[in-house]
């Protein structure tokens, strides 16, 4: 698991208020860096597609194409990316330690203006950018921004290999994630199967796609045992299947770039309450253990994630609809699967956030071989469980009850004679539909017992244990 495996995603239109991302903004620096030490912010989503770079304050707006206005995609606004924001990005980055993957637009772009960018880009964040990725769920752009009749992984790849060809020719060393495919990974297969015979091709280090676990607030089936239950994981680990053998033919890596618990800005109830803490840090490790080289919770401001789906959050009608007034409404974070929410001037750790920091603790380790999930569920609990050995040499165990009622009694057995520290961390919240979530460390070390360990992981809790 890499040591910057966690990351956040955030819509390119955020660059539109330049003082988000910059130095002076402490307060959202300060949750970045308690959530990871390092870590890698992606600039995409939907707007990405509608956004164009403003190289100088007199450039004039471009003639856009035509785009069709459906449902649930951004209506047909425009936003100018400037130089201010990318610099004030730079000392972002520079300031929280975490590096970025930056979001070209692809459906209303041009090679030049790509080009133009992205040379700005790199030479101002250096080695603070990774690599670019260039369009936004490019196997939904049937719906509004190509024909459907034509549009295909293949005319995408031939898209693609122009636009980054023309930032290679200005970037010279630059580097590339895609497909950034909303769910068809299918198209990583092909990209894959297509791709030797490329000529000269460029840097891909990375093969990526997004995962929301459904959707939007309206449908009945996001809710919390759905969320949490053994199927669900099951689901993301055939499509983690698919994604890494494309990777491996490739001779690169998955990451997933955009995803969360419900697209469309989440579901109050189910987004932004402690059952995504626990699904976000077991979706999380599921996806380290089988080698991804990160994910990227996505949230950000309201009004552009707001933005990046037509205009309005489908969660803030539900509540509407459930008679909350506007004062109640204002109390949940927006978009409601955020990590971090902006309440008024602050910036707050919101649950799903928690469990990604709880995931974090393995970052750096090495996973340890071993079905301890079916161990687990073989009791009739709905628990996992993740063993790394850390770069310190310590050894250390996640097990997350996701059962709502059921608590496991988990033995840990290094080999009689075996002694050592164990220190305890526990992901806990009142109730799986509670706001407030917490990571308390015991107060002090415990110690192993003739080379055994056993913990009672409650039901709804989270348990890291590392053991010297
Ligand atoms: C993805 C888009 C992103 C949206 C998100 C959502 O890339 O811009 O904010 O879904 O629907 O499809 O919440």
């Amino acid at each position: 698991m890499p040591a910057d495996f966690v990351g956040l995603s955030y819509e390119v239109q955020q660059l539109t208020y330049p003082s988000f991302f910059s130095e002076s903004n402490i307060g959202l620096i300060r949750q970045f860096k308690a959530l990871a030490p390092r870590g890698v912010l992606r600039l995409g989503g939907n707007t990405s597609e509608f956004t164009w770079w403003k190289a100088t304050p007199g450039s004039s707006e471009p003639e856009h194409p035509q785009t069709r206005v459906v449902e649930g995609e951004p209506q047909r606004q425009y936003y100018a990316v400037t130089p201010e924001a990318v610099r004030n990005l730079a000392g972002f980055l520079k300031a929280t330690g975490w590096t970025c993957l930056y979001g070209i637009g692809m459906g209303t772009n041009t090679p030049e203006r790509a080009a133009e960018e992205a040379a700005f880009v790199a030479q101002t964040l250096g080695a603070s950018l990774q690599y670019f990725q260039i369009g936004n769920e490019a196997d939904l752009f049937g719906r509004h921004l190509r024909d459907p009749k034509t549009w295909s992984a293949k005319t995408y790849l031939q898209e693609w290999l122009a636009l980054a060809r023309a930032v290679n020719s200005r970037a010279p060393g630059a580097k590339f994630g895609m497909p950034d495919v909303a769910s068809d990974v299918a198209w990583l297969t092909e990209i894959a199967d297509l791709w030797p015979a490329i000529e000269n091709p460029p840097h891909v280090t990375t093969l990526t796609h997004h995962y929301y676990f459904g959707g939007p607030a309206t449908n009945p089936e996001v809710n919390i045992p759905n969320l949490l239950k053994p199927a669900t994981m099951a689901k993301v680990q055939k499509t983690a299947d698919t994604a890494t053998a494309a990777a491996n033919k490739m001779g690169v890596r998955v990451r997933m770039t955009e995803g969360n618990t419900c697209y469309r800005g989440g579901k109050p109830g189910v987004s932004e309450v402690f059952a995504a803490a626990l699904w976000s840090a077991d979706y999380s490790l599921l996806l380290a253990s089988n080698n991804y080289s990160g994910i990227n919770l996505h949230g950000g401001s309201g009004k552009s994630v707001a933005n990046s789906v037509g205009g309005f959050l489908p969660g803030d009608v539900l509540l509407k609809e459930k008679g909350e007034s506007p004062d109640q409404i204002a109390t949940h974070p927006h978009p409601f699967y955020t990590p971090i929410a902006t309440f008024g001037s602050e910036y707050v750790m919101e649950p799903v956030a928690y469990g990604l920091k709880f995931a974090g603790e393995l970052s750096g380790g090495r996973f340890l071989q071993g079905d301890f999930t079916s161990l687990l569920q073989a009791t009739g609990v709905d628990a996992t469980a993740y063993a790394a050995t850390l770069p310190s040499g310590h050894v250390a165990v996640i097990i997350l009850n996701k059962d709502a009622e059921q608590n496991v009694e988990v033995s840990l057995d290094f080999g009689t004679g075996r002694t050592g520290a164990v220190e305890t961390k526990t992901l806990h919240a009142p109730a799986l539909d509670s706001r407030g979530v917490h990571i308390t460390p015991s107060p002090e070390p415990d110690r192993l017992r003739d080379g055994r360990y056993a913990v009672t992981v409650r039901h709804a809790t989270g348990v890291c244990l590392t053991i010297s």
